[in-house]
């Protein structure tokens, strides 16, 4: 029975589930939102104007990765994309919860504040999402006015001049961990892929290892980078610099986490912390304003169904600029996946995942959440 995706290309969070999709060896097509079934069957069950979209063969319809990848879970267990430490998951579900959220604003930068130097790729890429009904020139055309609304989305994502110089070095960090790393080993929790690949890959490879600007950055800079988002992407690598990966792709054993995934986890806490801090308090803030709605009510200003809802603007000190920018609900709802895992460690694991956190500069992003917990109903986020 073969499921579809609906997706695109070039889109961030497709490029997630489509990875996933392959490493788990599910059989899927491919379909675009060009195809009319998009609009008139697809879009209304989900709500909202979103992909990906997975649709399962007898028809049940689910949104947002994070949804898609858990019910895919239970009904293909196998192969095994969940470490099998305790801590090591944690790791991989904040990893998930960190490419797939703190890294939005860095690949949209990297797409459209240089949109003038990628515009034809750009409008190609565009174009595949736009009825095929229409002439290819006046596709290309209304390409350019989607991709516009796309670009539009760099001030509520806190994309400014005054904010790029940081953000592009902030980035130079990751990459430069990130090539220590796969210069090792193949995936990030080591022979095998796992969430926190997944989650990873979303922003790195859609944006950041295909359009033109950013994959010259990629490819030159953090070569192994780019070429683990080519391997998230085929069911079977045979890259002969891994022997030990070949020998044995297991996850680690012991629940170790290795020296170069302990580097990228500090850079991530260190980049996150303080955009997730503010996040939190925008929640807090929004839910005293509110009169502390009942359960149900759902987490967006006026109530507004939107794909990453916000609850007013945030404004925090970050790497010697301040970052403004519209607070990011699904950050929080996304790693408080991680959070509640390692709420439930028992005692020794606990200890474990502390020293980790203490080492990697952690403890304060794991310990930061709004008072309300965040649930997810109708594929909108609301208090629990
Ligand atoms: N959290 C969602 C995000 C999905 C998302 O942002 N999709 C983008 C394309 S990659 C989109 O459809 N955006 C439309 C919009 O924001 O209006 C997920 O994980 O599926």
């Amino acid at each position: 029975m073969t499921c579809t995706l609906w997706q695109t290309p070039h889109s961030l969070y497709s490029g997630k589930v489509r990875s996933y999709l392959i490493k788990k060896r599910i059989a899927f097509r491919e379909a675009t939102p060009s195809d009319p079934r998009f609009a008139d069957e697809v879009l209304p069950r989900v709500g909202h104007n979103v992909i990906p979209v997975l649709e399962s063969a007898d028809g049940e319809v689910w949104q947002d990765t994070t949804a898609i990848i858990d019910v895919l879970e239970t009904r293909h267990p196998e192969p095994a994309i969940t470490p099998p430490g305790p801590v090591q998951q944690v790791v991989a579900h904040f990893l998930d919860a960190f490419g797939s959220n703190y890294l939005l604003p860095l690949a949209m930068h990297y797409r459209w504040s240089y949109r003038n130097r990628q515009e034809l790729f750009l409008r190609t890429e565009f174009a595949r999402a736009i009825s095929i009904g229409m002439p290819y020139e006046q596709r290309l055309e209304t390409a350019a006015k989607l991709m516009t609304r796309f670009a539009g989305m760099l001030g509520p994502l806190g994309v400014t001049h005054e904010v790029i110089p940081a953000m592009e070095a902030a980035y130079a960090e990751l990459l430069a961990v990130l090539e220590a790393h796969f210069r090792v080993y193949p995936y990030l929790l080591g022979a095998r892929p796992s969430l926190a690949d997944f989650g990873m890959v979303a922003p790195l490879y859609a944006h950041l290892a295909r359009d033109p600007v950013p994959a010259m950055l990629m490819r030159t800079t953090a070569p192994q980078v780019a070429r683990w988002t080519e391997r998230m992407n085929a069911d079977e690598f045979a890259d002969p610099d891994y022997p030990d990966a070949a020998a044995d792709p297991l996850f680690p054993a012991d629940d170790a986490i290795s020296a170069t995934l302990e580097a990228v986890l500090k850079v991530a806490f260190e980049q996150w912390t303080p955009g997730l801090a503010a996040d939190a308090a925008a929640v807090d803030a929004w839910v005293a304003a509110e009169g502390n709605p009942p359960a149900g009510t759902v987490v967006s200003r006026q109530g507004k169904r939107s794909v990453h809802p916000d609850v007013g603007p945030v404004e925090y000190a970050w790497r010697g600029v301040t970052m403004r920018r519209a607070s990011h609900v699904h950050s929080l709802w996304h790693l408080a996946r991680a959070q509640a895992l390692a709420d439930a460690l028992p005692p020794a694991d606990r200890t474990r995942l502390d020293a980790l956190l203490d080492r990697t500069g952690g403890t304060a992003l794991m310990a930061k959440r709004p008072a309300r917990v965040l649930g997810r109903e109708g594929n909108v986020i609301v208090l629990a």
